[in-house]
């Protein structure tokens, strides 16, 4: 595409990233650190965007668990091959090598009833080799929900034995799988078990479900499986549709689980009370916690999984993960589901976003913690409100044209294109 009839789209993203560096480079940022340092950050993108969080058993109804998804823009996938199609679209539009993040429900049974207490990774042959021929990770969960056996709304915390059974069998295989991915893909999984446990009116006992929860997770938890395979997480939640009063595992419990059993927290930016923020609570929790998992979300009004946008929220949270030092401890994922979009722009947006947040985190000028070390507030404000107009989209531009991905609004023509020819013609 030709500009100002000279100048190429090429020379003019050029010159832009040559005076964004001098214009960082006077701030005592170094650019080409900050890209080489995004170009390593992996985000885990939830495959579950792509089919409104269906995936392929034979035989269960939409989600339940409090989950619902809204939209009927056509086109999701119906199949493995279409959503691994669909998965590969949006990554082609995406910088950098990332990772897949799959649930129990996305396995392949070739048409066979297989529970979910008998699943394997001969179900997710074909997720490994899709993955491993693209250098891809792969991240798991079991699916606690969309089950006639969490149809109460209890899984691993039900006054059923013989329920939580089934779940906890349910969870030790989530983990085997996971390790499997581990072991063939040689980067570890992040297995995150999350649950809709909970109540929706006022509880008489919140103690002795809360009891049955961990005792079930040490069950799902009790054999060791090398962390260069697996890595448990759990996930906490304020409430849901149909759980508002009370959920067995509240953020309180697992912080305490995971302290306690050395697991990695889950950070959901939806979990929370609307007014706070999951970017406060990384430094907390990492105090006590080497690793951890984030869900990042955009919650409108409540839960809501809205598609990830560039927000100060998000801002917030790519800081929290850079300013502490060592940003593989924690591990990125998204989780939104959005079904009025194109579901593959709806990644590619949420991802695209998550990277460039991160960029401009990256890319902070160090004046800003050297005045409040000094004490000098003001000073902060001041470097804090420019930094807001610094020049970190030329960077990102050039980011994309050196990872071989298109600039700026760019890669939506090819998604329409997909549209046009594959996904819109799904019925
Ligand atoms: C639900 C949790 C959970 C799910 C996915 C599908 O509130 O956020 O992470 O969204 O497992
Ligand atoms: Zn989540």
């Amino acid at each position: 595409m030709r500009l100002h009839g000279t100048s190429s789209r090429h020379d003019s993203i050029d010159r832009a990233a040559r005076l964004a560096r001098e214009q960082y480079a006077h701030l005592g940022v170094d650019v080409d650190a900050a890209i080489s340092a995004l170009s390593r950050i992996p985000i885990s993108l939830h495959c579950w965007q792509g089919d409104d969080v269906t995936g392929f058993e034979e035989q269960f109804g939409p989600p339940g668990g409090g989950l619902a998804v809204t939209g009927n823009h056509p086109g999701r996938a119906r199949t493995p091959e279409e959503l691994r199609a669909d998965l590969d679209a949006a990554l082609a539009m995406i910088p950098g090598r990332h990772r897949v993040n799959l649930h129990a429900l996305y396995g392949e049974f070739a048409g066979r009833r297989v529970d979910r207490n008998a699943i394997g990774p001969e179900h997710f042959h074909n997720w490994i080799e899709w993955a491993r021929e693209r250098g891809l990770g792969l991240d798991f969960n079991p699916t606690c929900f969309a089950h006639p056996k969490a149809a109460d709304g209890f899984t691993l915390s039900h006054r059923d034995a013989g329920i939580r059974e089934f779940w906890i069998e349910h969870c030790r295989r989530a983990r085997e799988i996971g390790a499997a991915f581990g072991a063939a893909l040689g980067t570890p999984c992040v297995t995150n078990v999350w649950i809709p446990d909970g109540f929706k009116d006022t509880p008489a006992d919140r103690a002795a479900p809360r009891e049955r929860l961990a005792a079930a997770l040490d069950q799902v938890f009790a054999k060791p499986l090398h962390p260069a395979h697996n890595l448990d997480a759990v996930e906490p939640k304020l409430f849901g549709i149909g759980s508002e009063s009370c959920t067995v595992g509240s953020a309180e419990f697992y912080l305490g689980y995971c302290i306690s059993r050395k697991k990695l927290l889950c950070l959901d930016a939806g979990h929370f009370h609307p007014t706070e923020s999951i970017a406060d609570k990384i430094s907390s929790v990492m105090l006590y916690l080497p690793e951890i998992l984030l869900h990042v979300s955009r919650g409108v009004r409540w839960d809501s999984d809205h598609v990830v946008t560039f927000t100060d929220d998000l801002l917030a949270i790519a800081r929290e993960i850079i300013v502490i030092g060592n940003p593989s401890r924690v591990h990125i994922g998204l989780d939104y589901f959005d079904a009025s979009i194109n579901r593959i722009a709806a990644w590619t947006i949420g991802t695209r976003n998550m990277l460039k947040a991160l960029l401009v985190a990256l890319l902070e000028p160090p004046a800003i913690r050297e005045a409040e070390a000094e004490g000098d507030t003001t000073t902060r404000l001041v470097l804090q409100e420019e930094a807001k107009g610094l020049p970190f989209a030329a960077v990102w531009d050039h980011y994309c044209e050196l990872q071989g991905v298109p600039v700026g609004a760019e890669w939506l023509e090819p998604i329409q294109q997909y549209e046009r020819e594959v996904t819109g013609k799904r019925r």
